[in-house]
C-alpha cells in the first residue's frame, strides 16, 4: 500500500513540475526566467543606444542586453552609430512594431520632442537612460535612469585641487597658474555639458580658482583615437605650459597618454592625468604611473532599467529621476581596486 501512494505521490509531483515549467517558458519565450508585465504576458522593450564609441558604452550595453535575458524580457535592440537621426529612426520603427515600452540612451540633449509625442500618442512609455533629454514637455517620458554628471565634474576639481596641493605642485611654466586642458565629451550631450559646469563651478567657487587657468578645451568625441589627436595639437600649441589634463571619459585620457609619451613627456607626472568612468583601462594606467585618477560613472544601470520597465508596466509608481552611485578613485587604490571592477 506504502509503495504505491509512494508511486502516486511521485507521478503526481511530476506532473504538477511539468505544468509549472510550461508556464514560465511561455511567461519569457526565448530569453532568461522570470515573467513578464501586466498578466505574466512577455514584455517586448525596443532599445535605441548609442553606439559603442568607448569601453564604458559596451559596459552599458552588456549590462542592458544581459539584464533583458535574466528578466524575462524581450528586447529589440538598435545601434544608432552615433547619430540622432539613427535614434529617432529606431523609436518610430518601435512605435510601428507596437512594443510595449520604449527605452534609449539620448545621444544630444535636444531634438526629442516630435518623437516622444509620437511614442505618447502611441501609449507606449518611454524611459531615458544614462544621459539627459531638454523636453518642453517633461510628461513625455516616464523615468530617467542615469549619472550625476554636474557630481562627477565637482569631484574632478576637488580632487585636482586637493592633489596639487598635497603633492605639493608648482606649476611647469614658473608661472603662478595651473594650466589645465579639457578632453571634452560628444558636443551637445548632456554629460559633456553637465561634467564641464560642474568642474568650473567648483573651480570659480574655490578659494584656490586663481590658481587655475583652462588653457584649451575641446571635444575628443568621447574615443581614444579622437582624444590622442586633439592631446597632439594641445602639446604642440601649448607643450611645456600644460599641468593637468582633464578628460570627460578615460578613452579619451588613454588616448592623450599615447599622446603626452609620444611627446617625451611623462603622464601622470609631468602632466597630472584625471577622466571620468572608471573603465579598466585607466585602473591599468594609474597602476603604470600614467594616470592618476578616475572618477566612477556607473554603467550597469540594466538591472535598473528592467525592474523600472516592469514596474510602469504593471501600473506601479516609479521615481522620475534615479542616480545609480558612483565613486572617486585615486591611482595609490588602483592596483587593489582593479580585480573588483566589472567594467
Ligand atoms: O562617460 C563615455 C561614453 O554617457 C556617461 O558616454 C556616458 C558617457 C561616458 O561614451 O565613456
Amino acid at each position: 500500500m506504502r509503495k504505491i501512494l509512494a508511486l502516486l505521490m511521485s507521478v503526481f509531483m511530476l506532473v504538477f513540475a511539468a505544468g509549472c515549467g510550461g508556464g514560465d517558458q511561455a511567461a519569457s519565450s526565448g530569453s532568461g526566467s522570470g515573467s513578464g508585465g501586466k498578466g505574466g504576458k512577455e514584455i517586448t522593450m525596443g532599445f535605441s543606444q548609442i553606439g559603442a564609441e568607448s569601453e564604458w558604452r559596451t559596459a552599458n550595453t552588456e549590462s542592458v542586453k544581459q539584464a533583458a535575458k535574466d528578466a524575462g524580457i524581450n528586447l529589440q535592440f538598435s545601434d544608432a552609430q552615433q547619430k540622432q537621426e539613427n535614434q529617432i529612426k529606431a523609436i518610430r520603427s518601435f512605435i510601428s512594431q507596437g512594443v510595449d515600452i520604449i527605452a534609449f540612451v539620448p545621444i544630444v540633449e535636444t531634438g526629442w520632442d516630435t518623437v516622444l509625442k509620437e511614442a505618447k500618442d502611441a501609449k507606449i512609455p518611454v524611459i531615458v537612460v544614462d544621459r539627459d533629454v531638454k523636453l518642453s514637455d517633461d510628461s513625455l517620458y516616464v523615468a530617467k535612469l542615469g549619472t550625476d554628471s554636474l557630481a562627477e565634474g565637482k569631484k574632478v576639481f576637488d580632487w585636482i585641487d586637493e592633489y596639487m596641493k598635497k603633492q605639493n605642485k608648482k606649476p611647469r611654466d614658473g608661472g603662478s597658474q595651473f594650466n589645465v586642458v579639457v578632453l571634452e565629451g560628444t558636443v551637445g550631450s548632456s554629460v559633456a555639458i553637465r561634467r564641464q559646469e560642474g568642474f568650473k563651478n567648483a573651480m570659480a567657487a574655490s578659494p584656490d580658482a586663481s590658481k587655475y587657468n583652462i588653457l584649451a578645451s575641446q571635444t575628443g568625441e568621447f574615443t581614444r583615437q579622437k582624444g590622442q589627436e586633439v592631446m597632439e595639437s594641445f602639446l604642440k600649441s601649448y607643450g611645456d605650459k600644460i599641468d593637468i589634463l582633464f578628460a570627460h571619459n578615460d578613452d579619451m585620457a588613454l588616448g592623450a597618454i599615447q599622446a603626452i609619451e609620444a611627446a617625451g613627456l611623462k603622464p601622470g607626472k609631468d602632466i597630472t592625468i584625471i577622466s571620468i568612468d572608471g573603465v579598466k583601462g585607466i585602473f591599468q594606467a594609474m597602476i603604470e604611473g600614467k594616470a592618476n585618477c578616475t572618477v566612477e560613472c556607473n554603467p550597469l544601470q540594466g538591472p535598473l532599467l528592467m525592474e523600472t520597465a516592469k514596474k510602469v508596466l504593471n501600473g506601479e509608481k516609479v521615481e522620475k529621476l534615479v542616480y545609480v552611485d558612483e565613486g572617486v578613485f585615486p591611482a595609490d587604490v588602483a592596483e587593489k581596486t582593479l580585480p573588483e571592477r566589472k567594467y
